[in-house]
This record gives C-alpha cells, structure tokens and sequence, in this order.
C-alpha cells in the first residue's frame, strides 16, 4: 500500500509521517528530508537546491523525480509519501514509475489547516526556511502548484480530507481511521 500525505506548508505532514510509520509498516519518504540531508552533506544538488528552498520556491520536477524513483527501486515496502508530489508533473511522473511496478497509490490524505494557523506553527517552529517572507511565498506556490493535485487525485477517488488542527494524536486518530478502512 502506497500512501501520500499532502497539505500546505507547516500543516504537519512530517509530524504526521513520524506517527502513521509507527503503526503501519510504511517506508517513510520525505522529499524536504532528504533535501536537507544534500545540503547538510554539502552536495552540489544540496547547495543549488539551498537558493531554492531559501525563497520558499519548489526544487526542480527533474532533481525530485531522479531522487524519487531510485528510492522508488530500492524498496519492496509501501511507501508513505512525504512532501512529494508537489506539482502535477511530479505526480503524473510518481503514477508512470509506480506503474512500471504494477503499483499504484491507494490512499491520499489531504490534511487541512487554516493558512493564520500554519503562519503561527511556522514562526516557532523556525526552520532556516520559516521566515514570513518565505512562508508567505510557499503558502502562495501551494496554492498554484500543488492544491491542482487534490483534484488530480479526486479524479481517481483517492483522496480523504482530515481536519489537520487539534492535538496530533487526535490527528493521527483520523488518518488512522481512513487507512485502515
Ligand atoms: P517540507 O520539508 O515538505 O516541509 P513543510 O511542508 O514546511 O512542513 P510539514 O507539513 O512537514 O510540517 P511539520 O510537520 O514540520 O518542505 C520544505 C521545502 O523543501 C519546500 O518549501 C520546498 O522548497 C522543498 N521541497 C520539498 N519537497 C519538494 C518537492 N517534492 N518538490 C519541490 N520542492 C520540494 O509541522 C510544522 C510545524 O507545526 C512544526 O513545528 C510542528 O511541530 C508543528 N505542528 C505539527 N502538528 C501540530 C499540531 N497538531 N498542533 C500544533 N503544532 C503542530
């Protein structure tokens, strides 16, 4: 079983991965993860992807994709999807690998946060990347660029909305309920 979780900015995807792999047997796939890893390492994808992520602009499909697929192959789990996809060509791109496996995605969580709720959550949690400016930034590229994934997977009918606000584990205890379903 393939699952994505997928929101705006800060409305708690990781803090809900790092609950859903406790309880399900899922590889978790953080894309951001494994973005600050390269630039943590001091790689040449990790110091480009830096200026990207800095002004809160998406990192190339083509960087994500390659990242994506040889993570892909190296697994015979199901794979939580973290951050990923996070436009229309990366999702179209994940459905084409997935495919050449004869798998498919099975569930997509959609968490929702009010957009004053995200803004507060960012600023203290203050990442290198949480300044206003930036997160104004990503909140207006989630709008235009990854929001149209909401329809892309409600046209498949895969998509379960779950109010992303309150404690995380009554969160968790709405994911859970759709995952196991
Ligand atoms: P990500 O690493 O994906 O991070 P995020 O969207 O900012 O945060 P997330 O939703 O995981 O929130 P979290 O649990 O931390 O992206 C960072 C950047 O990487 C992007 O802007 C982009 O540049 C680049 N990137 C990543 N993937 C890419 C892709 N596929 N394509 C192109 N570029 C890509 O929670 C946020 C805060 O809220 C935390 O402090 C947490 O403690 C708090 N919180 C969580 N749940 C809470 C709750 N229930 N109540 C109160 N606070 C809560």
């Amino acid at each position: 079983m393939h699952v994505i979780i997928l929101g705006a900015p800060g409305s708690g995807k990781g803090t809900q991965s790092a609950e859903i792999i406790k309880h399900f047997s899922l590889k978790h796939l953080s894309t951001g993860d494994m973005l600050r890893a390269e630039i943590t390492a001091g790689t040449e994808l990790g110091i480009a992807a830096k200026t990207v992520m800095d002004k809160g602009e998406l990192v190339s499909d083509d960087i994500i994709l390659g990242m994506v697929a040889e993570q892909i192959k190296s697994t015979d789990k199901g794979i939580l999807f973290d951050g990923f996809p996070r436009t229309i060509a990366q999702a179209e791109g994940l459905d084409e690998l997935l495919s050449e496996m004869d798998s498919e995605i099975a569930h997509v969580i959609e968490l929702e946060v009010n957009n004053d709720e995200i803004i507060e959550r960012m600023l203290a949690r203050g990442r290198e990347d949480d300044n206003e400016e930036t997160i104004r930034n990503r909140l207006e590229v989630f709008e235009n660029q990854t929001a149209p994934l909401i329809e892309y997977y409600s046209n498949q009918s895969k998509v379960s909305t779950v109010l992303g606000s309150g404690s995380v584990d009554d969160i968790f205890s709405r994911i859970e309920k759709v995952l196991s379903a």
